[in-house]
C-alpha cells in the first residue's frame, strides 16, 4: 500500500467538546495561526440550541490544545452584524497581514449566510470591520499577502446555475470587492462533483501558493467531505499552477466518518514549518478536531504530476 500523503496524528481528536469549558455539542472547522510561537486555533462549536459559535484554544506544539475559558466570537449585539448574525457565526479563517490577523467567517441569519470580516492583533480584542459579501456566499479565505497593492481572496458563491465553485476577488482596501472570476469549478464523476470551495488560508512555498480546498461528492448514503490541493502561481494567484485529480484526505477515522454529519473532514486552516512540514488541521464529522503532517513538497509534486482541468467545458 502507497503511504498516505497526509499522517494521521496518533492523538486524534486532538480537540472535542469535552476541553471546552462551557456547554457546546461540537469542536470542528477550526482556523489556526502561529502568534509568537504559540498555535492559535479558533474553533467553531455549535451551542445547544443549534446555533454557532467561535472559541478559541492555544498550544505550544500544534497537537496539544487548551481552550479559553470564554468564547472567542459570538453573534454581535451591534448593527450591522447583529441582523446578520443572528443565526451563529462559523468557520473562521486566519490571515496573518501586515502585522494583524484578518478573521473571515460566516454570518447566519434569516437572510442567508454571508460572510463577515473582523480584525485582531492580539487574539483578546477583536474589532469587526464589514460585511464583505452579499448573501450566498461561504469560505472566504484571503491571501497573506498584497497584488500590485490590492487584497485577493478565494470565495465560494452559490447559484443554481453555477453550483459552489471557487473564484478570486479583489479589494484595495478588504471593504469592497470585485473584479471576481470564476476559477475552479466541480469535475463530473469525480470525487469533487457536487460542490468545492476554500479550505484553509492560502501557504505561501518557494513553487507557487498552496491551497488545501474542500470537494464533496454525493452518495446514495449522503455527502462526503474529501480535501484537495490546488497550487496557484506566486505572483498571480488567479493563475492555477496545478490541482490535484485525487484528493489528498478522506474521511476515515471512526469520528470523521460518524458524527453530527456523517462522512466529513473540512478545513479552515494549515500551517507551513519551516522544515517543509504541513500541519493540516480539519473538523471530523462536524464533531472533533483532528490534524496531521505532511509533506510539503509531495503535495506539491501531487499538484503538477496529476494536474485536473480546473475548469471543465
Ligand atoms: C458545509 C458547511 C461546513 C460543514 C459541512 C459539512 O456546508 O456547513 O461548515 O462542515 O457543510 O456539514
Amino acid at each position: 500500500m502507497k503511504k498516505p500523503l497526509v499522517k494521521r496524528h496518533p492523538g486524534n481528536p486532538i480537540l472535542t467538546k469535552d476541553d471546552v469549558p462551557y456547554p457546546v455539542a461540537t469542536v470542528h472547522n477550526a482556523g489556526i495561526v502561529k502568534h509568537r510561537g504559540r498555535y492559535i486555533m479558533l474553533f467553531r462549536s455549535h451551542r445547544l440550541n443549534g446555533r454557532s459559535i467561535i472559541g478559541l484554544a492555544e498550544s505550544r506544539d500544534g497537537f496539544n490544545f487548551s481552550v479559553h475559558p470564554e468564547p472567542f466570537l459570538e453573534p454581535a449585539k451591534e448593527e450591522p452584524f447583529a441582523t446578520y448574525e443572528e443565526f451563529g457565526v462559523e468557520d473562521m479563517r486566519i490571515c496573518p497581514l501586515a502585522g494583524e490577523y484578518l478573521l473571515t467567517y460566516s454570518a447566519y441569519s434569516r437572510h442567508g449566510v454571508r460572510v463577515a470580516l473582523a480584525k485582531t492583533q492580539d487574539f483578546k480584542q477583536v474589532e469587526r470591520v464589514a460585511l464583505i459579501t452579499a448573501a450566498d456566499y461561504r469560505n472566504v479565505v484571503i491571501f497573506p499577502q498584497r497584488f500590485g497593492g490590492r487584497y485577493v481572496r478565494l470565495e465560494r458563491p452559490h447559484s443554481e446555475i453555477s453550483p459552489w465553485s471557487i473564484w478570486i476577488a479583489y479589494s484595495p482596501d478588504l471593504i469592497h470587492w470585485g473584479d471576481a472570476r470564476l476559477l475552479m469549478k466541480p469535475l463530473p464523476y469525480h470525487w469533487d462533483e457536487m460542490k468545492i470551495g476554500p479550505g484553509a488560508t492560502p501557504l505561501k512555498t518557494d513553487r507557487g501558493w498552496l491551497h488545501i480546498y474542500h470537494g464533496v461528492f454525493s452518495t446514495m448514503d449522503g455527502a462526503i467531505y474529501r480535501l484537495g490541493a490546488a497550487l496557484h502561481d506566486l505572483e498571480d494567484p488567479a493563475r492555477l499552477i496545478g490541482v490535484a485529480d485525487d484528493w489528498i484526505l478522506q474521511p476515515e477515522d471512526p469520528w470523521e466518518v460518524t458524527g453530527y454529519v456523517h462522512n466529513v473532514v473540512f478545513t479552515c486552516g494549515a500551517i507551513a514549518e519551516e522544515d517543509g512540514t504541513l500541519k493540516l488541521y480539519w473538523g471530523g464529522a462536524d464533531t472533533v478536531m483532528c490534524a496531521g503532517t505532511a509533506n510539503i513538497e509531495e503535495i506539491i509534486e501531487l499538484c503538477l504530476q496529476s494536474s485536473r482541468a480546473p475548469l471543465h467545458p
